[in-house]
């Protein structure tokens, strides 16, 4: 907890380089800090009696020596809450916190976390928080929605538990949604895995929109593994390409496929790529899937340019719904990335549906679900209200 008499200098921005940076300043000395240093450009303007919101121009000034031209924007009435745009760059950003800090400012140790956006309730503050990690744009949608939508759609689920005590149905629609949001703002892992010369990492390179793998006609060209992120339907994941298996392994192909089973153990969704054309795939079948060791997989039958002529019936049941594909025409991959999408939990997610996407307020009242009626009103209000 900071300590309420002092005033806080925040770096908003990341350190290094970059056009702008961010300063806030909170306390109860914010508004003295800054007016010290800051003269405005226009003679008429002032910031002490600026209205909330609006954007002052002027320099920055440290014992009367110039450091930079900065914008200068009031937050509140009381004067608490002041923000600094300066010139990005380590050394501008520096010299103009080291001017606040000599005057009695306190620099905030908080690295990689925002607490002092101009929130207002406790969602609010958790969606801003999470926003600047946000990888995907229905990753920035969702957090925002949830602003409006999740605080209304709590005020609802209480008035319900208050009313007739139906618990469980008024929380349960909020929870619904939970684990896929985990998976829109964290991501999740796809590993490419199968035999040699599937034709992995060309479908690696065709999902990730360039020729970030080296592909060949020699079995064993992939050793390490290689990966990229990508979206899914919005979802960021991280796409692995890894070497194939052998039936015969050199000691370096044997190292390369103890790494990629290593990956493979990880994923949240194992993409097995098979040679459709290869017809000896069936006998190794009962290998491959003792490989993947129970991960969730889903199969993709490749290289269908060449075999779709005499497509092979399959009538293994672990191949009836395989998405057949061609790396290298790009056929079919628009209903493999359709069904990855539905194995990643993106095809259904309703980013405007109330969720609660924190894990530990989740935790919480999944496990209060089945508990009194007040202690559930208790928790709701604790932590969201
Ligand atoms: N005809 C055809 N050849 C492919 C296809 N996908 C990959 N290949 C070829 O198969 C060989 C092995 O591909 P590669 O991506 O290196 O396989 P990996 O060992 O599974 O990573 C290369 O010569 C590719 O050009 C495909 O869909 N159709
Ligand atoms: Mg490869």
């Amino acid at each position: 907890m900071s300590n309420p008499s002092e005033t806080l200098v925040h770096v908003l921005t990341p350190a290094g380089r970059g056009a702008i940076a961010l300063l806030r300043l909170s306390g109860p000395r914010a508004l003295e800090l800054v007016g010290a240093c800051f003269r405005p450009r226009r003679a008429s303007a002032s910031l002490r009696n600026a209205p909330t919101g609006r954007l002052l121009y002027g320099d920055w000034t440290d014992d009367g020596e110039g450091v930079d031209d900065v914008l200068v924007c009031r937050i509140d009435e009381a004067g608490f809450e002041v923000e600094v745009s300066c010139h990005g760059g380590p050394v501008v950003v520096q010299r103009v916190v080291a001017s606040l800090k000599r005057r009695g400012a306190v620099v905030s140790a908080a690295v990689g976390t925002w607490p002092v956006w101009p929130a207002f309730t406790a969602i609010e503050r958790r969606s801003l928080d999470r926003l600047p990690d946000a990888k995907t744009e229905r990753a920035v949608r969702f957090l925002l929605a949830q602003r409006s939508v999740l605080p209304r759609a709590l005020e609802d689920a209480l008035r319900r538990i208050r009313d007739d005590g139906a618990a469980i149905e008024a929380i349960r629609p909020l929870l619904a949604q939970t684990d896929a949001a985990r998976r829109l703002l964290e991501g999740q892992s796809v590993v490419l895995a199968g035999p040699a010369n599937a034709g992995k990492s060309t479908l690696f390179n065709a999902l990730v929109g360039r020729e970030a793998a080296l592909t060949s006609p020699h079995p064993g060209t992939t050793l390490d593994w290689v990966e990229a992120e990508i979206e899914v339907a919005g979802f960021p994941v991280t796409l692995v390409d890894t070497a194939g298996f052998f039936d015969a392994p050199t000691a370096l192909d044997a190292e390369g496929v103890r790494r990629a089973e290593e990956r493979m153990r990880a994923a949240d969704l194992v993409l097995l790529v098979i040679d459709g054309a290869d017809p000896q795939r069936h006998s190794r079948l009962d290998d491959l899937w003792i490989r993947l060791g129970g991960a969730p997989v889903e199969v993709a039958l490749n290289k269908c340019d060449v075999w779709s002529a005499v497509a092979p019936v399959e009538t293994d049941a672990r191949l009836a719904r395989a998405a057949r594909i061609s790396a290298t025409t790009g056929a079919g991959l628009d209903r493999l990335i359709a069904s990855l999408s539905r194995r990643l939990g993106a095809a259904e997610f309703d980013e405007t549906a109330p969720t609660v996407f924190d894990p530990t307020p989740a935790e919480r009242l999944r496990e209060l679900e089945a508990a009194p009626v007040e202690a559930l009103l208790d928790e709701v209000r604790r932590r969201f209200l």
